[in-house]
């Protein structure tokens, strides 16, 4: 054995019956077909306790090396989310002014997003997720992290999974750049904003586009013969 390698422990693993197997799978298909990117919210508070769960199960995800190179931003203060919204907003009024190129714009179009965030002010949680391109280990040397945006991609599937089967709406928010955000969360230069995951409660009267999900032979092939 290396010797720094982990130490082994058995592995906890359930052996279900193919019956129950079919069961969960089914169960929890139906409850993620059920999530949709909510747009509009109301202000009700969600529990800190519910939040903290949810980012314990998103850190769950398998990482590179194990680094678990991700870091979650809770932001639930109004100043806080008021600073990040015109952040924001400035960014989406020159990607929709200018950045964006019309091939882009159109396939917004149906979507109708412009550059007004009111979300991220009403929502009462904004989680900012950040990739960590690097460590800094107790000796300030730093350590370069591996496959960090799959990593982190994985962890905030998982996070958004875990707040939607906690009974929350979320949506996943990019605007770009995203730097602004390292400054008003007061976070390092070794760490790169990925996303703005907006979670609370939608309003009571909220709407979403009328969309469709691929089929299963529209996105999968199965390699039999
Ligand atoms: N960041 C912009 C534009 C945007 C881009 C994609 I790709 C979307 O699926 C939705 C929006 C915005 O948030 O409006």
């Amino acid at each position: 054995m290396e010797e720094n390698s982990f130490k082994t422990i058995p592995l906890d693993f359930t052996l279900l019956e193919e019956s129950e197997m079919f069961e969960r799978a089914k169960a929890l298909n139906e409850l993620l077909q059920k999530r949709r990117s909510v747009r509009d919210y109301s202000d009700k508070p969600v529990p800190r306790e519910l939040i903290e769960q949810c980012l314990l199960a998103a850190n769950s995800a398998p990482s590179g090396a194990n680094r678990q190179p991700w870091h979650f931003a809770v932001v639930r203060d109004a100043k806080k989310k008021k600073e990040i919204r015109e952040g924001a907003e400035e960014e989406e009024r020159e990607f929709y002014t200018s950045r964006a190129p019309q091939d882009w714009l159109d396939a917004l179009s149906p979507l109708g997003t412009d550059a007004n965030k009111p979300f991220l002010e009403t929502a009462p949680c904004l989680i900012v997720i950040f990739g960590q391109k690097y460590e800094v280990d107790e000796n300030g040397q730093k350590l370069k992290n591996y496959y960090v945006a799959e990593s982190v991609g994985i962890a905030t599937g998982l996070l958004i999974a875990a707040l939607h089967n906690a009974g929350l709406a979320t949506l996943t928010h990019t605007p770009a750049p995203m730097k602004f955000l390292n400054k008003i969360l007061n976070r390092p230069n070794t760490e790169r904003p990925i996303m703005i995951l907006v979670v609370g409660y939608p309003e009571k009267n909220a709407r979403v586009p009328d969309i469709s999900r691929k089929t299963l032979d529209q996105f999968t092939s199965f390699q039999d013969d």
